[in-house]
């Protein structure tokens, strides 16, 4: 057994315990209430899910076991003390809840480069798939197509006690996290590179291998894909993607099939689209006002004209959130570091200071500073990775690290088949009075 899923089923083993303790001894706590608007309003606020990785608070945004996004980069290993940390080691922090060294970090590495193979099956599925085929809809077909690989389904099928899931499950999560990238990078050269695929390099980490396959070998764009794919990894449980992934999971679906649901969550325009919406909003801009340093005065006139039109500005705005988000941050403080004098990342930062007071003054917005998506994508263009529609799919790739973490850990706590209650319109009405 490998030291990390040792440690995992060590840890996992108490917390089972504290888990079924609450339910048998504390079952009828009551810990919120549930109103109409809230059932209307997507179930927002309504305390209804268990998820040990991540937490994100309204105000200072998402903390990953505890840590904040500049903690994490100053306690997890790095490559070296300039560099962003590696992806690895948020994965350990998240599975274990604690930092890990850099060892540590590197037995991960080496494990998920052991476990990258993907079976030609897949690749054929992926071919076969025509070229307007969004690559979102590639990605997520492509792991479904890997689910004939899934050791969870196989030890199901052979009758494996429900308490042992978990070990089936932690095969297939680690197999799944290496493979997802060298899917990621062969559909991204399948599209935009007339299918000229680029092996993996043993030699380089999680991040640095995918900019590698996808085609980019800069020292600063491995920095950028450390960072990406460590920002982008958890968002607690109740967001789209994770909590559609947690839903199918519950019903025992395999981990590919469960992820694959989600990613299918994170490719809607309120969600992880928005990432490629941004750019394509912004060129957009440009295009119209003719000119790619546009003022601010014409950055606002555009944003009104977007509203007006009835539609959202993507990369502003959030459900949970209520201040800018630390993610939104993390990458200006990056491109604040690396590239300087970059027209397109301009318009990033000018709409910073023009869109919160637009939002904010319709009165209805309840978050008007930006989210993760409003500087993703203007950083990957900066770096020559322009082709906005495939950037969900690095969004999914990084995700997979919090949610298959989550997943893994409901397995390991027993947790039941999700099934919340639906009321028709007259219950509802009856108990407003009406
Ligand atoms: N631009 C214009 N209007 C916005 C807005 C924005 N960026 N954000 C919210 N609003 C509007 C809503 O559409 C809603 O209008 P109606 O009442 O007319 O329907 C009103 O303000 C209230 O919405 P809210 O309660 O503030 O926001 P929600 O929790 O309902 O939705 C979100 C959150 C993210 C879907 C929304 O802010 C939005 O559409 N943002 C733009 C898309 C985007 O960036 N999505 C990515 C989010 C991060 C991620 O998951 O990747």
């Amino acid at each position: 057994m490998s030291s990390l899923k040792s440690k995992f089923a060590e840890k996992a083993v108490p917390v089972a315990a504290e888990v079924k303790s609450l339910f048998k001894d504390h079952g009828n706590t009551v810990i919120g209430q549930v109103t109409i608007e809230s059932v209307i309003d997507g179930m927002k606020g309504i305390p209804a899910l268990l998820t040990l990785t991540s937490k994100l608070d309204a105000q200072e945004g998402i903390r990953f076991r505890g840590y904040s996004i500049p903690e994490l980069q100053e306690k997890l290993p790095k490559l070296s003390p300039q560099d962003e940390p590696l992806p690895e080691g948020l994965f350990y922090l998240m599975l274990l809840g604690e930092i890990p060294t850099l060892a540590d970090v590197q037995e991960i590495s080496k494990e998920w480069k052991q476990r990258a193979v993907v079976p030609q099956s897949v690749y054929k599925v992926l071919d076969a798939l025509p070229m307007d085929s969004a690559p979102m809809a590639d990605f997520s077909v492509g792991i479904l197509a890997l689910a004939t690989e899934s050791k969870f389904l196989q030890a199901y099928n052979a009758g494996v006690g429900k308490k042992d899931y978990w070990d089936s499950y932690y095969e297939d999560v680690m197999n799944f996290i290496g493979q997802l990238p060298v899917i990621a990078a062969y559909i991204y050269r399948k599209h935009y590179f007339n299918g000229n695929v680029i092996a993996a390099d043993p030699s380089l980490d999680w991040s640095a291998n995918l900019a590698h396959m996808m085609g980019y070998d800069d020292p600063e764009i491995y920095k950028l894909f450390r960072l990406y794919l460590t920002i982008h990894a958890d968002h607690e449980g109740g967001n789209v993607s994770a909590h559609a992934a947690h839903l199918v999971a519950s019903a025992l679906s395999n981990p590919y099939y469960s992820y694959a649901a989600g990613m299918l969550g994170l490719a809607g325009p309120l969600h992880g689209y928005a990432n490629q919406e941004v750019i394509a909003w912004i060129q957009d801009m440009i295009k119209e006002i003719g000119t790619e340093s546009p003022t601010k005065q014409q950055i606002h006139d555009f944003c009104e004209k977007t509203i007006g039109a009835g539609r959202v500005i993507p990369g502003y705005g959030h459900a949970v959130l209520r201040k800018t988000d630390p993610r939104f941050e993390a990458q200006r403080e990056f491109a604040g570091k690396y590239c300087k004098g970059d027209s397109l990342i301009q318009i990033v930062n000018d709409l910073y200071e023009v869109v919160p007071p637009i939002l904010g003054g319709l009165g209805k917005v309840k978050n008007p500073w930006p989210n993760v998506d409003a500087y993703s994508g203007s950083l990957l263009m900066h770096y020559g990775i322009k082709e906005a529609p495939f950037y969900t799919v690095l969004f999914g790739v990084s995700r997979a690290l919090g949610v298959l973490a989550s997943m893994l850990w409901d397995r390991a706590l027993g947790l039941q088949i999700e099934r919340p209650s639906s009321y028709t319109l007259e219950w509802f009405k009856e108990k407003a009075g009406l």
